[in-house]
Order: C-alpha cells, then structure tokens, then sequence
C-alpha cells in the first residue's frame, strides 16, 4: 500500500523520519512570543509589520491580502471594456474613476501584503502564472450596458458586505487599508444603483436590459463570498485570528438580506424561486449555489478565466517601458541629489 511517508526521505540508517514531521516544540523565548501574540490577539488588539507572529497567520494574510489584490486589478478588466462604450458623458467620467479607484485598492492591498515580506514582484508573478487566485466574478463576461450597473449595485455591494469587518481585522496595515476602500466602494454602490434605477425609468429594451443582467449575475455574486461554511478550510483559523470576524454563510445571508428590498424598489426580479421571507428565523431563505460551476471557475475553467489573464499579462508588458522609465527618472534624481550634497 502506498502511504504518504512514501515522500518523506528516510534518514541514514534508512529509518524513515516520517515521525519527524511533528513540528518542534517552540523555545522558551519562542513560547513567550506565542503568547504575548495570542494575549493581543484574545484582546482583540493589533498586530502591526514588525510585531513578532506566527509564520502560518502571516502566510494566511499574505494569501488573502493577495488574492484580494488581485480581484481588484482583474475586476477593473470587465468595467475597462465599458468605457469606451459608455452612453453619456456623465456614465464614461464616472467610470473612469471608477476603473481608476479600483487600480488604487489593488495598490493599497498589495503594499500591505508587502509589508509581510513577500515582494510586489512574487505576488504578480503568482497572477499572471496563473498560480493565484481572484474572485471568481471577473470570470464572466460583461455582455450590456446594464452590467455596468449591476457590476456597482451586487458585486460592490457584496464586496462591502465582506469588507466592512475587515476593517477590524487584526492586521492593522490590512484594516487600515480596508476603511479607505470601502468609503470608495460604498460610493461604487450608489452609483451602480443609481445608473439601474434611471434606466429602469427609460423604455422597456432597458428594463429588459437590467433584468437580463441581474439573471446573469446574481448566482455568481452569491458565490463571492466563497464556499460554505461546512466547505471552508480557511474559516476556523481566519476566525481565530481575528482576520475574518464574520463566517462566508453569515455574509452572504446578511447580503442577500439587503439586496432583496433594493431590488423591490429598483422593480427586478431576483432569479431564484426559493427565496422567500422566513419570519420565525428573520432571514430570507435561498437556494443553492452551483457549487460545481463555482469551483469550475476558481479553478481556472470559467468562460472568461483565460482571457481576463491574457489581457492582464499584456497590460503588464505593454507597461513595461513605464515601469523602466520611472525607474530610470528615480536614478536620475538620485544622482542629483547626491551632487548637490
Ligand atoms: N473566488 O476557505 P475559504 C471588488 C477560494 S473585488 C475565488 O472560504 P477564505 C471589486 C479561497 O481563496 C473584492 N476564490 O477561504 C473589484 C480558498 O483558496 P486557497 C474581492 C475563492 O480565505 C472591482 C478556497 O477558495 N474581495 O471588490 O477563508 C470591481 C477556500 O475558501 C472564492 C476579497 O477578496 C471566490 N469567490 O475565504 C468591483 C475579500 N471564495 O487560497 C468590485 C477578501 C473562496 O486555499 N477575501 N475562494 O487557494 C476574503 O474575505 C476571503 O478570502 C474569502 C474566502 C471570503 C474570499
């Protein structure tokens, strides 16, 4: 029978040292850092860059702070295709800016994962190998005008939804990062809200317009906030950590909870014929997520996975003589400096 100490190496005298595979107990000092962390944390305190942490809630931070990186820089793709299609002046500034807060938030994210040691070159060479991951909403294509809006109302309002208590997480530079964010977001809501609400006022090919956009993304919006609770391997030890304050099945009843009234006003329908109001749990109950089309997505095979990369890539080759000569600007006033001192 195959077992895993297969892939351990045995040691010289060819005994295997699978057992060695038990980490080491900490050292003294080891154990006092442990604790004072695990003090600061029970007292939901802050752990700051140069605080002493265990290497496995740096390493769940830099995944998370990453990935989200990432979905901010993949999520402007579908948006930028808009722009030049924008129907007024008004909707193409207003998207503009948009595209352009989200470039700053994967800017921010990924200063505060650097600030965890890992380098701004490793974590884009991890997106654009493919190795990492970004949310799987960026994987479906942007087909109407009225995405664009449903783009600002569900999926920047499922975004705060998520984010808000990441504002307490228990990294400061990430919850630092994450208040200023989601003042910017909470006005990607609105504006996304706003621009439905008109063309729902307008003829009936942009009502139908609106709707066909809210089918198409509602589920997958659903789907931001990751797998269940029961399927969510990160959960317990983000929790523990104060990274996530909320579980993904809390969030998302709390969104779906939020967005059912808005879509009363706005006058669609959301696609999903067991939602109903439950009065002895006070929560609309749901239906259930595609999970195997979710993980088709997360892994790679979603209708836009490949595309939205290649277009990554190129952005970042194409930008290449920026970078080179921003560099080459900073050397220049180096130099000069140094002459003048
Ligand atoms: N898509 O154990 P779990 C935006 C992965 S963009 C892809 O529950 P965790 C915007 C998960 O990473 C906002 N992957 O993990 C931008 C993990 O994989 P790994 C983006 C997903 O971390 C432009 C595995 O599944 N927001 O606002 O405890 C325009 C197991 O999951 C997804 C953030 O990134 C997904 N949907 O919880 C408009 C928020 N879900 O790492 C808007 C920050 C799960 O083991 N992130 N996975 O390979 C989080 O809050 C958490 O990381 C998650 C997942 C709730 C997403």
């Amino acid at each position: 029978m195959y077992t895993q100490s297969f892939s351990v190496p045995d040691d010289a005298e060819g005994k295997s040292t699978a057992l060695k595979a038990v980490p080491k107990p900490l050292s003294e000092n080891e154990a006092a850092l442990q604790a004072a962390f695990d003090a600061r944390i029970a007292a939901d305190g802050r752990i700051e860059p140069r605080d002493w942490m265990p290497d496995a809630y740096r390493k769940t931070l830099v995944r998370q702070i990453s990935q989200h990186a990432h979905s901010e820089i993949v999520g402007m793709l579908p948006e930028g295709n808009w722009i030049s299609r924008a129907p007024s002046l008004k909707r193409k500034c207003i998207l503009i800016a948009k595209v352009q807060d989200e470039a700053g938030h994967g800017l921010y994210l990924y200063s505060a994962a650097e600030t965890l040691g890992t380098s701004r070159d490793e974590m884009l060479e991890a997106l654009h190998s493919g190795k990492a991951k970004y949310s799987s909403i960026f994987n479906y294509p942007a087909l109407n005008w009225a995405d664009m809006g449903v783009i600002g109302w569900l999926v920047d309002g499922a975004a705060i939804m998520n984010q808000i208590p990441l504002c307490r997480c228990s990294y400061g530079p990430y919850a630092r990062a994450m208040v200023r964010v989601c003042k910017e977001e909470s006005f990607h809501q609105r504006q996304g809200y706003e621009a439905l609400l008109v063309m729902m006022k307008g003829s009936q090919a942009q009502r139908d317009m609106v709707q066909d956009a809210v089918n198409r993304t509602w589920w997958k919006c659903l789907a931001m906030f990751g797998p269940s609770d029961k399927d969510s391997m990160h959960s317990s030890l983000g929790m523990k950590w104060g990274i996530k304050r909320l579980s993904n099945d809390d969030l998302r009843q709390k969104f779906i909870d939020a967005t059912v009234p808005q879509a009363e006003v706005l006058g669609v329908t959301l696609p999903d014929p067991d939602l109903k109001w439950n009065a002895e749990r006070g929560h609309y109950d749901h239906g259930e997520i595609d999970w195997n089309e979710f993980w088709q997505t997360v892994n790679g095979n979603g209708p836009m996975n490949r595309e939205r990369l290649a277009t990554r890539v190129k952005a970042h080759d194409d930008g290449a003589w920026v970078r080179d000569a921003a560099i080459a600007h900073a050397e220049k006033q180096r130099q000069r400096a140094l002459k003048a001192a």
